[in-house]
C-alpha cells in the first residue's frame, strides 16, 4: 500500500485525477461526515503524475495497490448509482451504499449475455469477458452499446450487481440492435453445447410470436441448470404476449423508476415475475472506458440476472427453478406503487441481499483510515461542493421492436432524475478517509487507487 499526503481544493480532485490520465471510476461525497472518496484506476506513470500533482496536501491520501486486489473480506460499496443503491434495501430511501452481503460477489458464476456484444476492454469488466460467439462474421465486440450496458449491470465492478462474475458474450443482435430468430436460436444452441456452470443467461430482447425451437432450447437450458432472465418488453402492454419472457421457467422482469413506480414503457401483468430498476441506468459503454445511460426493461432484466448470480455464488449447484423461486421469494413485497404497476402485476421488487445487511457503523468500520488528522473526529470545512457525476452519458431511446425480428428492449428515457450526485451520506460513519477496498478487474500493469480525505 502506498500512502501519499495531498492538498488540493476538493472540487479539483476529479479533474486532477483525469488530467493525470487515470480513469475515474467513482466519486462519492458524504458532507455530513466530512468524507469524500474518489476511486480510480491508473498505471504506474499516471499514479506518479497524480502523486506529484497532489504532493503537498495534508489530510488527504492516495491509497493504491500494486497488485490485482484479492476479493475483499467484506463487500459494501459506496455508490451514487440509484439502481444499485436501491436493490439492497426495502424502501426507496437511498443511503449511498450497495451491499449484497459478505461473500456474495458472483465469483465463479458464468453470466451469458445474448445481446449486441460486450466491450471487453472496459476497466469495469476487463479480464472477465469472454467473447464466445457471434452471428456477425468476425464481429465479436459490441458495435451498438446495448450489450455492454446490459453486461455492466450484471457484472461491472462499478456498475454491476455481481461484481466478480465471469461474463460471456453471444452476439445475436447486430449494430442496429435487432436480429433474427434464427440467430437467437443459434446462440442458444451454442450455449446448450458449451454451457459452463453455474450459469445465468440474460435476454434483454423481445419478439412477438411463439417460436417452438427457441422455447425448446430455453427449456433445455433451464434443465441444464441455467437461470434465464428476460425483459418484459417496452410497449406498456401485457407481458403475456411477449417472448421469450412468457416462456415457462424464464424470469420475466419489468422496469421501475427511482420512486418505485412502473416505468411508463414497461410491460406488466401476471406474466411479470419481478420488478427491477430500469430508468436512467448508468453502465459501461461499447468503447474504451465510456459509459452510457439507458432506460428499458433491457436494463431491468440484468439486475435480476446479477442477483441470481449472487445466489449461485453460495449455492452453485442449485437447480435453475430453485434459483428463480429464491429470487422471487426474496423480493420485497408491496414496496412498489401498486396503482402504477398495471392490472395483474405482482408487487415484488428485486432484493439483492442474501445475507445480513450491515449497519452503517459496520460499513464505516470496514474503511481503512489513512493519513487522517484527528482520527475519530477529523476536520470538516463544511460546505464543499460535491464532485459531479463520474460519467459521460448518452441516453438511448430505442423503442421496442416487433414482429419477426428480435430486438433490444431499451425504451425511451423517462423524465426521472438520476442520483449521480448528492447521494445520501453514511449516517453515523466515523470521520475517517477510506481505503481501497474493491476488487480490480484490470491487468497486472494497472493499479487501483482511492483518493480520499476530509472535506
Ligand atoms: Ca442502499
Amino acid at each position: 500500500m502506498l500512502l501519499v499526503e495531498t492538498l488540493l481544493p476538493v472540487t479539483s480532485f476529479a479533474a486532477q485525477i483525469q488530467r493525470s490520465g487515470a480513469v475515474l471510476v467513482s466519486a462519492n461525497h458524504y458532507p455530513n461526515v466530512g468524507l469524500a472518496l474518489w476511486q480510480f484506476e491508473a498505471n504506474k506513470a499516471q499514479l506518479a503524475a497524480l502523486r506529484a500533482a497532489l504532493a503537498s496536501a495534508p489530510g488527504l491520501s492516495i491509497v493504491a495497490s500494486s497488485t490485482r486486489a484479492a476479493e475483499p473480506a467484506y463487500h459494501a460499496y459506496a455508490t451514487t448509482l440509484w439502481n444499485l443503491d436501491t436493490i439492497d434495501q426495502t424502501t426507496d430511501a437511498l443511503n449511498g451504499i450497495y451491499d449484497p452481503g459478505a461473500g456474495y460477489t458472483g465469483a465463479g458464476v458464468h453470466a451469458y449475455i445474448v445481446d449486441t456484444g460486450i466491450n471487453p476492454d472496459h476497466p469495469d469488466v476487463a479480464g472477465r469477458v469472454h467473447l464466445d460467439w457471434t452471428a456477425y462474421g468476425t464481429q465479436l465486440a459490441d458495435d451498438n452499446g446495448h450489450g455492454s450496458n446490459v453486461a455492466g449491470i450484471v457484472g461491472g465492478t462499478t456498475y454491476g450487481v455481481a461484481k466478480l462474475v465471469t461474463l460471456h458474450s453471444l452476439k445475436a443482435l447486430g449494430a442496429d440492435g435487432s436480429g433474427t430468430l434464427g440467430d437467437l436460436a443459434a446462440a442458444l444452441a451454442y450455449l446448450l453445447a458449451h454451457l459452463q456452470l453455474p450459469a445465468v443467461i440474460n435476454l434483454s430482447l423481445t419478439y412477438a410470436n411463439y417460436d417452438p425451437v427457441i422455447d425448446a432450447l430455453l427449456t433445455s437450458l433451464i434443465i441444464a441448470r441455467a437461470v434465464i432472465t428476460a425483459a418484459s418488453g417496452n410497449i406498456a402492454a401485457n407481458a403475456c404476449a411477449t417472448y421469450p419472457c412468457v416462456t415457462a421457467g424464464v424470469l420475466c422482469v419489468g422496469a421501475t423508476t427511482i420512486v418505485d413506480q412502473r416505468a411508463f414503457f414497461s410491460n406488466y401483468g401476471s406474466c411479470v415475475d419481478i420488478w427491477a430498476p430500469g430508468v436512467d441506468i448508468v453502465s459501461m459503454g461499447a468503447t474504451g472506458a465510456s459509459t452510457t445511460t439507458m432506460s428499458g426493461t433491457s436494463q431491468a432484466a440484468p439486475h435480476v440476472a446479477g442477483v441470481a448470480a449472487l445466489y449461485l455464488t453460495a449455492n452453485p449447484t442449485a437447480a435453475a427453478p430453485t434459483v428463480a423461486r429464491a429470487v422471487v421469494n426474496r423480493a420485497t413485497p408491496n414496496r412498489l406503487d401498486a396503482a402504477s404497476l398495471g392490472a395483474g402485476s405482482p408487487n415484488d421488487f428485486l432484493y439483492a441481499v442474501w445475507s445480513t445487511v450491515p449497519t452503517a457503523a459496520a460499513f464505516a468500520a470496514t474503511l481503512a483510515g489513512v493519513g487522517t488528522t484527528g482520527a475519530g473526529g477529523g476536520t470538516s470545512s463544511g460546505g464543499s461542493s460535491s464532485v459531479g457525476a463520474t460519467t459521460t452519458t448518452a441516453t438511448t431511446t430505442t423503442a421496442a421492436t416487433t414482429s419477426t425480428t428480435t430486438g433490444r428492449t431499451t425504451g425511451p428515457a423517462a423524465a426521472v432524475g438520476t442520483t449521480t450526485s448528492g447521494a445520501a451520506p453514511v449516517a453515523g460513519a466515523a470521520r475517517r478517509p477510506g481505503g481501497a477496498r474493491w476488487a480490480l478487474a484490470a491487468g497486472t500493469a494497472w493499479l487501483a487507487g482511492a483518493l480520499c480525505g476530509l472535506v
